[in-house]
């Protein structure tokens, strides 16, 4: 039997980010992937003009019906919309990894998190987190303070691992220069690198990232093996991109993933 991951996640209709790009991305990686949907959104590359999150027991019924047929490896959550589905994921019995992209805006900038649920999502579900991986931005919203800096990056992660996390990738995409993460796990820091890329068809770049992450470690990778084959799979995607759409367009997830780093 191939390794399960589950996603818990929003739909992008136009195939790039949400459920649409970590289903393909599990399967890239030799993943069976299953999907529980927690908001629906309208939108293509060029613009998102309506979200609706799904009632919190609709979700949860979602999750349950997975977790006691499928037996996930591992777990990602991506938007979730609101503060009642942030507790009803919380609230799922499971033991396998979970990884949290804790999405607050979407590409084009609309809130997919509103004040509440990011505090349910600080509060209830990065302690139960092996892995939260922020972007700068949402570093900064998840430790109140500007993280413009590798040292920023640093502090960020120790502060968001005191919260309960068990390790944390900051993401420094948005940096000028190469794309540099910084993982914190068990107390030690490692740093992440790829050239940066000129182009603006990145949409769903941090699902397919936190996607493959989940699929690896579903796959019995550990964890920071898994964050570098993950990154150099993103790097080939996004240097690949189908162009698909007149917008910001996805990757490609045709991509190969490396079999090593
Ligand atoms: O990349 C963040 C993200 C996550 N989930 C959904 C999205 C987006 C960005 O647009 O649409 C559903």
């Amino acid at each position: 039997m191939p390794p399960v991951a589950l996603t818990i996640a929003g739909s992008d209709p136009s195939g790039g980010a949400g459920i649409q790009a970590d289903l393909k991305t599990f399967h890239r990686f030799g993943v069976y992937g299953a999907a529980a949907v927690t908001l629906i959104t309208v939108q293509n590359t060029t613009r998102l003009s309506r979200i609706e999150v799904l009632d919190a027991g609709l979700v949860r019924d979602q999750i349950q019906a997975v977790l006691e047929d499928l037996y996930p490896g591992a777990i990602k959550t991506g938007a979730l919309g609101s503060e009642a589905v942030v507790r009803a994921v919380a609230e799922c019995r499971f033991t396998c990894p979970l990884i949290v992209d804790p999405v607050m805006l979407s590409s084009s900038g609309a809130s997919l998190l509103g004040l509440a649920a990011r505090h349910a999502l600080r509060k209830l579900l990065l302690p139960r987190a092996s892995l939260v991986m922020p972007n700068l931005a949402e570093a900064s919203e998840l430790t109140g303070s500007p993280v413009r800096t590798p040292q920023d990056m640093r502090d960020a992660a120790r502060r968001i691992a005191e919260g309960g996390a068990r390790a944390v990738l900051v993401k420094g995409g948005h940096l000028e220069g190469d794309a540099l993460d910084i993982l914190l796990n068990e107390g030690v820091f490692s740093e992440f690198r790829s050239p940066r890329i000129d182009t603006r068809h990145t949409h769903g770049t941090g699902c397919a990232y936190s996607a493959a992450i989940t699929a690896l470690l579903a796959s019995g990778v550990s964890l920071s093996e898994a964050v570098g084959r993950a990154k150099a799979f993103v790097f080939e995607a996004i240097r690949q991109s189908p162009g698909i759409g007149a917008g910001a367009g996805p990757l490609n997830y045709w991509a190969k993933p490396p079999d090593s780093v």
